[in-house]
């Protein structure tokens, strides 16, 4: 019986990177979907930013984690998996820095310039949420799509400097954190850079249907939006 439970919401990149690491590490977990089920009290017992993933597992203080990112990081601290979350000082660095620059960073600028195509809801206080033109609304979602390109240059420059991973010749938790948050782009055909493209392949060939799988929820919803929008 599996003794980890991760609540997700399929169509979500935050999810994804969580969902490719058990599968990457052949963790015992159960998956259980959660659309149409949060919100309750018991739901927010567990987890009260009402947010997935949630990971519930005996052993954690709380009984429950949410946070992508320190969700993969327990798994790995716990179970030893040193090949995705290394433990010399320096590589470990590496690979915190480039998660938190990922979701510090990036992710908000990547949500401004997809969640309108995806149909997500976006955060009080943007203009996307303001009492303002759809003209003006378009003209900030741009900026954010805009202002994407600078921070994955400084991404390729310096962590993909001299390696094909973040993690070096391997994936890491990071990588996984990475490529499936630019999963999103593709809802707004984003211009990618060549690079790009040929990391996420690099990634998907790397770690086979641990990524392809769960990644196909995201990728679907994607082509169903797209459908929508025609
Ligand atoms: N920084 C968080 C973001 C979590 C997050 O925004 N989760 C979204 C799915 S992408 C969610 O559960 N949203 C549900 C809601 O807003 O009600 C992480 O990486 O886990």
């Amino acid at each position: 019986m599996a003794t980890a439970t991760l609540s997700i919401l399929k169509p979500s990149v935050n999810n994804l990177t969580t969902r490719i690491l058990v599968r990457a590490a052949g963790l015992e977990f159960e998956e259980t979907d959660v659309w149409g089920k949060k919100s309750t009290p018991e739901f927010l017992a567990k987890d009260p930013a009402d947010l997935t993933p949630l990971l519930e597992e005996e052993g954690l203080p709380k009984g429950s984690l949410w946070e992508s990112c320190a969700i993969m990081q327990y798994l790995c601290n716990k179970h030893s998996l040193d090949r995705f979350y290394p433990t010399d000082p320096g590589e470990r660095a590496m690979t915190d820095s480039a998660m938190f620059y990922l979701v510090g960073t990036v992710y908000p600028l990547l949500a401004r310039a997809t969640y309108p195509a995806l149909g997500f809801g976006q955060y009080p206080g943007e203009v996307a949420t303001a009492d303002v033109s759809d003209d003006i609304k378009e003209h900030a979602r741009q900026d954010a799509e805009d202002a994407l390109a600078k921070p994955l240059e400084a991404f390729r420059g310096f962590f993909l400097d001299g390696r094909d991973f973040v993690g070096g010749s391997s994936p890491s938790i990071a990588d996984m954190r990475w490529a499936a948050t630019l999963e999103f782009l593709r809802a707004i055909d984003y211009d990618f850079p060549q690079w790009t493209e040929d990391y996420m392949e690099r990634i998907e060939e790397a770690l086979g249907d641990a990524y392809s799988e769960p990644v196909a929820d995201v990728r679907g919803y994607i082509d169903y939006v797209k459908s929508q929008s025609g």
